[in-house]
């Protein structure tokens, strides 16, 4: 493994909260356990191939303002090996146990099918070696099928069966990269699976394609032996004005109504949750609820705009609720959580690609801490469920039970008379969290 890159930055390691070391973990103690498994086991970080080997902050309105020492040469498969010579010294250097990539973050498209598939296959080999040789694993693979020019009318419910093909013939050759590579998991993010005008749509046959597509991606990957979760990653708009993979709510009405359900969880993004107007907790809830929890992509938008702003994740109660979500749900293997963030346009030390993601592993980590803390706070359990008690014998289970008719309610209504009022406690329950901010 290269010391090349990043010569100056040993080891990250845990300090401690009291140590001034801006280099070095203060909650981050892989090894320590909470709720019975290491730190390590709970959060499975994961490195995002994209942002922190790839783009060198480049936005819409102008080019990259880094420049990444792994890419200078002037061709691009010689850039794509030593990227992965450049990643897995970073990941390394972190120690954390994952990472993620769509297909043209590690190797460049080639000018035909085949040229691009033996150009992912070349880099797959290296990284291969890499994983074999640091320990490293991939949490989930996927292909862009979004930055083209020819998926500028969606891929997968593109208008032009001629760009489905292309699609298809890239998602292929990504599953073939995640199962050689041991992939936990395969994830699908609709970019551009949506519409920017109903004028020129046809939702409904849309959707049915990308069911279809769908589909035949599952069975491709169970057929090759890939036995881990396929993933849709909900967003709901950006860049188009509407995605179909709206929310997590929308997104398993999807996956039920094309019997997709036995083998698609979802991969719930912070900054997709709050696009969508809901809470990062939110489509969490609604995703572990449904027995479809599979992955985070973790990040933050900002409170003054709208957009996807994939800042690291620095917000502790944000965390913090989220972790309460995983640990509610049982955990989140064989997902995990992908640091789907980026550096800012005016962060352009390679340093600051070790303090961001510092940062974010910190924060999960404290919001672990709290959010066990929070679980174990018997008021926090009781409360909850005595709100709900009314339905746990008599009548009420009766009802949940299916076998109380609205005449029964009528005359139950009548019976009872006018409800007592019982408070919602709001206010204790935001002070009784702020109590286990350690
Ligand atoms: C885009 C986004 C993607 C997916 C993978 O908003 O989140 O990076 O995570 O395609
Ligand atoms: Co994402």
């Amino acid at each position: 493994m290269s010391n090349t890159y990043f010569p100056k930055i040993d080891k990250i390691e845990y300090e401690g909260p009291d140590s001034d070391n801006l280099m070095a973990f203060s909650y981050y103690d892989e090894n320590r356990k909470i709720a019975g498994k290491t730190m390590k086991e709970h959060l499975r970080f994961a490195v995002a191939y994209w942002h922190t080997f790839f783009n060198e902050n480049g936005d819409p309105f102008g080019p990259g303002t880094i420049e990444y020492p792994w890419h200078k040469s002037s061709d691009p498969m010689e850039n794509a090996k030593h990227r992965v010579d450049a990643a897995f010294e970073f990941i390394t250097k972190l120690g954390v146990p994952y990472y993620c990539f769509h297909d043209r973050d590690i190797a460049p498209e080639g000018s035909s099918v085949s040229e691009s598939e033996k150009n992912l296959h070349e880099i797959v080999k290296l990284l291969k070696a890499q994983q074999e040789e640091t320990g490293v694993k991939l949490l989930w693979g996927t292909a862009n099928v979004f930055s083209h020019p020819r998926y500028m009318n969606g891929a997968s419910t593109n208008p032009d069966f001629d760009v489905v093909c292309q699609a298809g013939a890239q998602v292929k050759a990504a599953l073939d990269a995640t199962v050689e590579l041991g992939g936990a998991n395969y994830v699908f993010w609709g970019g551009r699976e949506g519409y920017m005008h109903l004028f020129n749509t046809r939702m409904r046959r849309e959707l049915d394609h990308m069911g279809t597509f769908l589909r035949a991606a599952r069975d491709y990957g169970r057929k090759i032996g890939f036995e881990g979760n396929f993933l849709i990653e909900p967003k709901p708009m950006e860049p188009t004005k509407q995605q179909y993979d709206f929310d997590s709510a929308t997104v398993i009405g999807f996956l039920r109504e094309q019997d997709l359900l036995d083998d698609f969880k979802l991969n719930v993004e912070a900054n997709h949750a709050t696009l969508a107007s809901h809470s990062f907790a939110h489509d969490l809830t609604v995703a572990a609820e449904n027995g479809l929890l599979g992955s985070i992509d973790a990040n933050r938008g900002d409170n003054q705009n709208g957009w996807d702003t994939d800042y690291f994740p620095t917000d502790l109660y944000d965390a913090a609720e989220a972790m309460i979500v995983v640990l509610e749900n049982g955990g989140i293997a064989p997902g995990g959580l992908n640091f789907d963030a980026k550096i800012r346009r005016n962060s352009t030390d390679l340093e600051d690609l070790f303090h961001a993601h510092i940062g974010g592993i910190d924060t999960f980590a404290r919001g672990l801490i709290m959010a066990d803390s929070i679980i174990n706070d018997p008021l926090y359990k009781e409360l909850r469920d005595d709100r709900y008690a009314s339905f746990d014998s008599g009548k009420g289970k009766e009802y949940e039970n299916g076998s109380v008719t609205l005449e029964n309610l009528r005359d139950l209504a009548e019976e009872k008379g006018e409800p007592a009022k019982r408070s919602g406690k709001q206010e204790l329950l935001e002070n009784l969290f702020n109590r286990h901010i350690r």
